[in-house]
């Protein structure tokens, strides 16, 4: 498996509890390396952009209300199978249903504030990157 890269967000529920250096420790200690990172308020428009995928489902209006209530951490993470890798040490999306000693089993308060997002394939994880970083950002 080659080395690979994945794009992550802690969301304001994390950066509001002061939770960016654990939830760094989970990440890192699963073997992922950071190789962007910025802190950043999300705009209106960035967080519709991202989301769009979901623009037609009932949490949409609240997610992007969400995700721009207040700062947020975007990264990019290097590793052997980065992207499924990371989903796995994210923990599933709703924490009532994630795995002991996942990041949202550990931090997240609920199915909407679930701490971290992680991309959900190679595809997405390219054009999600793009979208908050260039080649330059990013030191592997
Ligand atoms: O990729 P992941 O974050 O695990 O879940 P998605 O199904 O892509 O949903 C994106 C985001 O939307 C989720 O992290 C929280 C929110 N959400 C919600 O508020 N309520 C739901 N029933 C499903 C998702
Ligand atoms: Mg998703």
């Amino acid at each position: 498996m080659a080395i690979e890269r994945t794009f992550s967000i802690l969301k304001p529920d994390a950066t509001e509890r002061n939770l960016t250096g654990a939830i760094n420790a989970v990440i890192e200690e699963a073997g992922l390396r950071i190789v962007a990172q910025r802190r950043i308020r999300m705009t209106d428009a960035q967080a519709k952009t991202f989301y769009e995928v979901h623009a037609e489902r009932p949490f949409y209006g609240e997610l992007v209300s969400f995700m721009t209530s207040g700062p947020v951490v975007v990264q990019v993470l290097e590793g052997e199978n980065a992207v499924a890798k990371y989903r796995e040490v994210m923990g599933a999306t709703n924490p009532a249903q994630a795995a002991e000693g996942t990041i949202r089993k550990r931090f997240a308060k609920s199915v909407g504030e679930n701490s971290v997002h992680g991309s959900d394939s190679p595809e997405n994880a390219k054009i999600e990157i793009a979208q908050f970083f260039t080649d330059s950002d990013i030191v592997g």
